[in-house]
Order: C-alpha cells, then sequence, then structure tokens
C-alpha cells in the first residue's frame, strides 16, 4: 500500500501481454500505473521493469486494498472479473475495463470486430489479406496475438481484431463498424457459470455496431440488435438472394457464382463458412469484391488448422492443435473423413467441457480414437461406455500417441491430432503441442 498512499492511480491487472501494453500505454499518456499479478514471476518480468522504470509492480498475492482504491481497473484477458478482488473492487464503484476498452476510446479508424467459438484466427486473417488486396492500410489484432493497444497507429485505415469472449467482458463502448459471431459452441465452461452466460457474452461484440453478420445456422450468432442496424447473413448451404453460402461446389452469393470450392487453397465444410463469413464482412466493409476473390485463392490457412503435414504411403498426417474445443475437433472429423478412416489424437485440459458432442462424428468417421492429457481418461470412458465398438488407447506422451495411431493407419486413412482441448497441460501452447506432433509423423515416416 504504500507505493499507492497519496496518489490516484490506475491499476493494470496482470502482466502478460494485454496487461504490459495497457501499462506502457496509460504510462505514455502520463497517467500514474500500478500492476499487480498473481504471479511471483510474469512473463519477461525483467524485461519489463527495465523497459518501464516508472511502473510501480506488486506480484504475488493481490491486495484488496490496492483494488478499492484504484481510479479505474484494466482487467488482462485472463483473470476473470468474479475474482473476489475484483468484486469487491466493482462493489466500491470502481469502474474495471479491458485493453480493448481502453482501445476503443482512442481508435479514429473503422474497425472489424470478429468473434465466435471457431474459426476466428482463420477469418481475421483471412479479411486483413481482402483488405490489404484492396491496397487499405489494414492492422489485425487482439486474441490473434498482437494487443490492440500495440497496433494503434495514426497510419491505419482500418482495424481488423480478433475478439474473445474475455476480452468482449470488458468492452462496451467499441462500436464496430461490422461485427461477427462466426458460431458458437461450448468452450471455457471453466469460466463461465453457464452455455448462455458464454454465448452472451459473445454477442456484446455487437453493441453499438453499424452491420451484424451473423451465420444463418447458428440462431446464437444472430445478437438482438436496435432497428437500423444492417445485417448480412452467410451460410454453409444454398443461401438466399444478398447472402453469402455454398452451391453446386461454387461459394456463392444470391444466384451469382463467386469461386468454385476447387480452386481454392483451403478445404472443409468450415472452412467454406469461413469464406462466405470472410466475404459477407468485407462486403459490409466496403472492400472491392474483386480484391476479396484474389485474396481468398491465395489463402492457404494457417499452421495448426487442420494443416496437412505429410501425405505418406497413403496416409495423411494433419496437424490440428488449434482445435482446443469440442466444436473445432467436430468440425476436423466431418471435414477430413472420407467414412470411417480417422485416427485421431484427443484429450489434454478440457476446460470443463462436455465430451459428449463428439460421439456422433466419432462414430461415424473414426477407425480409433488415441487419448494422452489430464482429460484424457474422461474421453476414453465415455467413448467406452457409448461406442463399444470403436478401439480407444491411451498414451503418457504426445509422441507415444502419434506412434500408436500410425501403427494403425492403413491405405486410404487420416492420421489426426485435433485434440478438443487446451494444451496447457503438458505444452507450453498449442503451438508447441503441433511442432512435436509434426516432427514426431516426420521422424516416423521417413
Ligand atoms: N494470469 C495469472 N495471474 C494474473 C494474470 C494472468 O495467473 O494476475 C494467467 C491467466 O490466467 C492466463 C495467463 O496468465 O493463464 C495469461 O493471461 P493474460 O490475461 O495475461 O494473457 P495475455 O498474455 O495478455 O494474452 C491475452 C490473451 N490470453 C488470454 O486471453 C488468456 C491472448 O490470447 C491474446 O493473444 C493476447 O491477450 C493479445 O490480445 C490467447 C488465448 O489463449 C491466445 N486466448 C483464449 C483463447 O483463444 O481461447 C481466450
Ligand atoms: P479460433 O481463433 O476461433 O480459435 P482458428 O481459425 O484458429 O479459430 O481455428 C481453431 C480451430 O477451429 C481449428 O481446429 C480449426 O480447424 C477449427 N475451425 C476453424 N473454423 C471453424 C468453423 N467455422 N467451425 C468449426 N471449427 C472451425
Amino acid at each position: 500500500m504504500s507505493l499507492i498512499a497519496t496518489n490516484k492511480y490506475t491499476l493494470v491487472v496482470g502482466l502478460g501481454l494485454s496487461g504490459v501494453s495497457a501499462a506502457r500505454y496509460l504510462l505514455a499518456q502520463g497517467v500514474n500505473v500500478v500492476a499487480c499479478d498473481t504471479r511471483k514471476n510474469p512473463p519477461n518480468i525483467v524485461q519489463v521493469k527495465q523497459d518501464l522504470p516508472c511502473l510501480a509492480i506488486e506480484l504475488g498475492a493481490l491486495d484488496e486494498e490496492l483494488f478499492v482504491h484504484a481510479q479505474e481497473i484494466i482487467i488482462s484477458p485472463g483473470m476473470s472479473r468474479k475474482t473476489a478482488v475484483i468484486q469487491k473492487a466493482l462493489a466500491a464503484g470502481v469502474p474495471v475495463i479491458g485493453d480493448v476498452e481502453l482501445f476503443a476510446r482512442a481508435v479514429q479508424a473503422p474497425v472489424i470486430a470478429i468473434t465466435g467459438s471457431n474459426g476466428k484466427s482463420t477469418v481475421t486473417t483471412l479479411v486483413g489479406e481482402m483488405a490489404k488486396a484492396a491496397n487499405i492500410s489494414v492492422q489485425v489484432a487482439g486474441n490473434i496475438g498482437l494487443p490492440v493497444l500495440q497496433a494503434l497507429s495514426s497510419d491505419v485505415e482500418l482495424y481488423v481484431l480478433e475478439l474473445s469472449s474475455f476480452q468482449l467482458e470488458s468492452t462496451s463502448s467499441l462500436k464496430p463498424v461490422v461485427a461477427t459471431i462466426l458460431n458458437v459452441s461450448a468452450d471455457h465452461m471453466d469460466r463461465y457459470e453457464s452455455f448462455i452466460e458464454y454465448a452472451l457474452t459473445k454477442q456484446r461484440v455487437a453493441f453499438g455496431a453499424k452491420t451484424v453478420v451473423f451465420n444463418k445456422q447458428d440462431p446464437l450468432t444472430e445478437p438482438p440488435i436496435a432497428d437500423g442496424v444492417k445485417r448480412v447473413c452467410f451460410t454453409a448451404g444454398e443461401p438466399d438472394l444478398k447472402e453469402y453460402g455454398f452451391s453446386e461446389g461454387h461459394l456463392v452469393r444470391g444466384f451469382n457464382k463467386l469461386v468454385a470450392a476447387s480452386k481454392l487453397k483451403i478445404a472443409g465444410k468450415h472452412n467454406m463458412m469461413n469464406a462466405c463469413a470472410a466475404l459477407a464482412i468485407a462486403e459490409a466493409a466496403d472492400i472491392p469484391i474483386e480484391s476479396c476473390l484474389a485474396a481468398l485463392k491465395q489463402f492457404a490457412g494457417l499452421a495448426h488448422r487442420c494443416e496437412r503435414i505429410i501425405y505418406s504411403a497413403g496416409i495423411d498426417y494433419i496437424n490440428d492443435s488449434k482445435a482446443t474445443n469440442v466444436g473445432a475437433a467436430v468440425a476436423a472429423l466431418e471435414g477430413l473423413a472420407n467414412q470411417k478412416n480417422i485416427h485421431i489424437i484427443l484429450g489434454g485440459d478440457g476446460k470443463g467441457a462436455d465430451f459428449s458432442p463428439l460421439l456422433p462424428a466419432l462414430q461415424a468417421y473414426a477407425k480409433s480414437v488415441v487419448v494422452i492429457g489430464k482429460d484424457g481418461d474422461t474421453i476414453k470412458t465415455l467413448i467406452h461406455h457409448n461406442i463399444a465398438t470403436l478401439c480407444v488407447s491411451s498414451a503418457n506422451t504426445l509422441p507415444e500417441a502419434v506412434k500408436l495411431a500410425h501403427a494403425q493407419a492403413r491405405d486410404g486413412d487420416v492420421v489426426l491430432l485435433s485434440p478438443a482441448c487446451a494444451s496447457l497441460d503438458m505444452f507450453k501452447n498449442f503451438e508447441q503441442r503441433g511442432e512435436i506432433f509434426a516432427q514426431v509423423v516426420r521422424d516416423i515416416v521417413s
């Protein structure tokens, strides 16, 4: 408390990427900033202390006094608003906002805001590429990795932001030119009390939006919005006039064929949805369709998302490490299978998920399953009870799991890492999990 005895201060909670960017931004504006983090050693703390010598830092157990006396709190996305000290501060009347709200207060250029349970990074990147192809000075940022405050610049003509539910919890005045929820399936059930609470948090993306782009097949993606807000929709099926969708092997707008799916470098039904969403968003942001189609034809997808590592001896090895929830793993099974030909590696930290929505896709498309990680046994038991004929084995490590899947695979099969779980119980992040998978696959087949 001595740090703050006499001063008015803004409290930054969390010293990860978002917290450090918020502290840096506020200090540059002459604000008195105190930062705290429950971790005794948050990442890069030595560097942060060196770069921001004026930043007062408190590490370890959170001090309630620091919270209730702050003028404003900037909360990091990884920290829940339900944390006791945050609740105390809110009760004391202290505003609690996130880095995206700070960004919203400062930003001048239009913002496209993209959320959803799956496909955010893919669609955000694709829309960014479409804007680039139209020679727009565009900046992609947010949950995709670059904190929004670090992306603020007067040179930017258009921001394309990927926003997580965690970020949306503490954002209320972004007023995007286009807002979209791509899809809603259960995720982060260790943070939200119910699926509805999670879905409603996603709907915050549409606050003050000029146009809302929604998924016609997923009612939770269409938030209640005021009269006068434009709506554009996309679908995986045949669209109505002025809608984006899929018909006779083509992406279409109404009856108008735009591009054959076979001309694209991305594949799978979920990616066709993503392409339609990106086209609908781009139309709402006035990006010319010719530029959009040129960018779409070039777009090869992102690493760790249904990424082919190698095709060897008639077997496809696919890294879908970014499938950190059940919906993404179902999309991979449905998108990659040719009848029952998939050997899938599942498991990790399920974040409180109900895995049962995996069962129909496993029943239809999986030839074998290997489970790993914290929730591997839960998945194994669920499958044993519901699909007794499906062979499920356990592995202690990912390399062991890859070897087991490989040993069972035959000509025409797919070996797929699509864990339906977060990676943090066994790996630094999903990228490391995907890289280990790819390395083991290469070692095995070479
Ligand atoms: N943490 C503590 N104590 C604290 C503060 C944080 O233990 O006092 C923990 C959190 O629980 C979390 C970790 O530290 O496990 C990082 O949290 P953070 O809020 O400091 O995260 P940042 O480094 O600021 O990164 C965040 C997003 N991370 C989260 O929302 C958890 C990044 O998304 C995002 O790229 C970055 O801001 C820039 O905008 C990552 C993510 O996993 C990729 N997002 C989740 C997802 O996609 O499912 C939502
Ligand atoms: P996010 O940023 O929302 O996590 P990504 O584009 O990084 O989305 O993809 C994450 C996972 O979701 C990958 O496994 C990918 O194959 C899958 N995925 C991508 N788009 C969709 C979609 N429209 N529906 C379901 N799953 C999807």
